[in-house]
């Protein structure tokens, strides 16, 4: 086995801002899981790291939106993501979170070690400002078209569209996510950090893996579109970035002309990744700085594609100008999980959400490893349908994992009464089969092409259905009790070795397959080919997996459309719906008030309108309504119903409405009106 390697591996740190779909799992943490199970199995040295992102504008946004604090909104999410990460059996060695103290701390500390060292410029410059909700405009609070593809939808650090990384002032048609209006440009001092000086050494270690004359990993490891989005980058040139931001929720500068200023997510979050070894290393004995700064140990990012800017560039040069701590040996990005035809989008609700797939199919985790794993978008967008989910299950998890354990074992309890039979001498093709896969499995999980190893270990089951198809044990018994026993045998030997070859995709089932046959893999021995001794006794089997129905896949496509949001443009201004404040004396304009309808009339020829005619307090009014979708002047005649009196009267298909009826609205476009709680009179004043 040699010696063991030393790993550190960590996956992107997920914003705790909503909860986990399958496009995340697919990018950054279902391939690491795989991998560090596979390292753990190896008995290699590994730590697994990884945490909640919980600052930054995804955040504070979101806080905004749901008129809730960002403390709310983490602790909810931060709470949900752990919790599903462990039922969908990621193996985190620890899972920490940016807001805990110990986090602050050590992102200070790299700060201001980077700062004592003079490697940020502060500087005024002017940047984009709400004037409505006064507030500076950076990342996620400002949107536009990105001027690389031309995506309407880029953030002001980044297009998530084409991975570029942009500052505020490049987007076209800068707008402010909190109001919609096109900002201002106004002063304010920042700490910069000057990517530019650093192109030439970046550009020597993406092309060609060495730094400072020292070879530091094989760029042939790494993925082609990884080093293609880096050398653009760098090629394109690098520029000066602003590594603070004036906000108030997020690691607080520490310097005393920094009042109102925090770290720049993108500066706090990768140090999270320090901090979350530091502190896992601090709970187990161990020293997790000394960990970063081993030269033996390689630093693995698993992330999206969205992301590779930040691990491939930003975050090295600050790892350099620290010093001390290693560059990652590789950032096996993937690419983007599409579903049903469509990109997934958390702002339309165009997603399955792991959570709620959990609770649809309980336990049924490494069905969805399986098919997840199947699909991975390692080198080219892929993408996730529920048809294909079930179609995997069915042919393959059932009809040739699950049929060929199953079989194997019950016809060892039919005619051997649950014991291994003798074994016969002739399975050397079968043995060196096995060692194959072991060897191609390990091949495809070092090269970060785990769809392949997976099909590899399912081969060995294939090989295994074959095997009995072939040899027709249920026919055999009849006349040779004896070479049948050998058969089972071989068998039997297969499926020992099919629970560990699968161990690091499904390793619940793989567990169960352990203990039917009655091994332990840990000691599990993959050199031994015959791992189950004759003689030995195996349990009836259960089965391992059950074959997804019509009607399930049909009901989560139902779901999905049901809650999809059509919106023209999936921006997320869509979403905030953050007025500015208001004075109460503008409150103090609006005359709201009771009013009865007393009577309701289609229009003709518009069919959301209702030409109604309203009592208040004895005086009658008449109002143009767009409620006619919802509701039959039948249904409204008699009503009471909040009234805004004072709306400038307007023309609207010929009747001139005095004002408007006031109705609530859900997120599906549906109306409700809003009754007061006990009869109240027409008239009657609303405050
Ligand atoms: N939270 C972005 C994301 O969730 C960010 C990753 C941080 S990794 C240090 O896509
Ligand atoms: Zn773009």
């Amino acid at each position: 086995m040699g010696n063991p390697k030393k790993y550190l591996v960590t996956s992107a740190l997920p914003y705790a801002n909503g909860p986990l779909h399958l496009g995340h799992i697919a990018g950054a943490y279902l391939p690491a899981d795989i991998f560090v199970r596979y390292l753990r199995i190896k008995k290699d040295d590994v730590v697994f790291v990884c945490g909640s992102d919980e600052h930054g504008a995804a955040i504070t946004i979101k806080a905004k939106k749901e008129g809730t604090t960002p403390q709310k909104v983490v602790d909810e999410f931060h709470e949900l993501n752990k919790l599903t990460f462990e039922k969908f059996g990621i193996s985190f060695d620890y899972y920490d979170r940016t807001s805990a103290e110990h986090h602050h701390k050590k992102a200070q500390d790299f700060f201001t070690d980077l700062n004592n060292k003079g490697v940020f410029e502060k500087q005024e410059r002017e940047q984009f400002y709400d004037e409505e909700n006064k507030q500076f405009l950076a990342d996620r609070y400002i949107t536009g078209t990105c001027p690389k593809c031309d995506y309407d939808a880029a953030y002001g650090d980044q297009c998530e569209k084409c991975g570029s990384s942009l500052s505020p002032t490049e987007l076209v048609n800068p707008k402010s996510t909190l109001s919609g209006n096109a900002p201002i440009l106004k002063k304010t001092s920042h700490w910069y950090l000057p990517m530019q000086d650093h192109e030439a050494w970046l550009r020597e270690w993406i092309e060609s893996g060495t730094l400072d004359g020292e070879q530091l990993h094989n760029p042939k490891d790494w993925k082609n579109h990884v080093i293609g989005q880096c050398k653009s980058w760098v090629d394109g040139g690098l520029q000066s970035r602003a590594m603070t931001r004036d906000l108030d929720w997020g690691v607080k500068v520490p310097l005393t002309d920094a009042e109102g200023k925090v770290l720049y997510v993108w500066l706090d979050a990768p140090i999270g990744y320090i901090s979350a070894t530091n502190k896992w290393a601090e709970l187990n004995g161990f020293d997790g700085e000394a960990m970063w700064k081993d030269k033996d140990r390689e630093l693995v990012h698993f992330i999206g594609k969205d992301n590779i800017v930040f691990h491939c560039i930003i975050f090295p040069i600050l790892l350099k100008l620290h010093g001390e701590y290693n560059l990652p040996k590789n950032v096996p990005a993937n690419e983007f999980l599409n579903l049903e035809g469509d990109k997934l989008s958390t702002s339309r609700n165009w997603a399955v959400w792991l959570h709620e797939y959990m609770e649809d199919f309980p336990d049924k985790e490494d069905e969805l490893r399986y098919v997840l794993t199947s699909i991975l978008p390692e080198v080219k967008d892929s993408e996730f349908t529920w048809k294909d989910y079930q179609a995997r299950i069915n042919n393959e998890l059932v009809a040739i994992l699950g049929n060929f354990v199953n079989r194997a074992l019950v016809l060892t309890h039919k005619y051997f009464e649950g014991k291994v039979p003798a074994a016969g001498a002739d399975n050397k093709f079968v043995s060196e089969q096995i060692q194959k896969a072991y060897k191609s499995i390990d091949d495809n999980i070092k090269n970060y092409t785990f769809r392949q190893a997976l099909i590899e270990a399912m081969n060995v089951a294939r090989m295994g259905n074959k095997f009995l198809a072939d040899t027709e044990p249920w026919k055999l018994i009849k006349s040779d009790v004896e070479k049948t026993g050998e058969i089972l045998n071989t068998s039997l030997q297969i499926v020992a070795h099919l629970a560990k070859v699968i161990e690091a995709f499904l390793p619940s089932t793989s567990a169960k397959i352990f203990d039917f046959v009655g091994l332990d893999s840990k000691t599990f021995d993959i050199s031994v080919y015959e791992a189950l001794k004759g003689g030995s006794e195996i349990k009836k089997p259960s089965l391992l997996f059950a074959k997804i129905e019509d009607e399930q896949v049909e009901k989560q496509m139902e779901k999905l459309k049901d809650n999809k949001k059509e919106t023209s443009a999936p921006m997320i201004e869509k979403e905030v719906v953050v007025k500015p404040n208001m004075s109460f004396d503008d409150f103090t304009r609006l005359d709201l008030k009771l009013a009865t309808i007393k009577s309701a009339n289609k229009i003709k020829k518009a069919d959301r309108l209702l030409h109604l005619k309203i009592d208040v307090a004895g005086e009658f009014k008449d109002v143009v309504s767009g409620i006619a979708e919802y509701y039959t002047p039948e249904n409204v005649i008699g009503r009471t119903v909040l009234y805004l009196a004072n709306l400038e009267p307007r023309k609207i298909r010929g009747v001139l409405s005095q004002g408007m009826i006031l109705m609530a609205e859900n997120n599906k476009g549906e109306l409700s009106f809003m009754l007061p709680e006990k009869p109240f009179e027409s008239g009657a004043e609303v405050r």
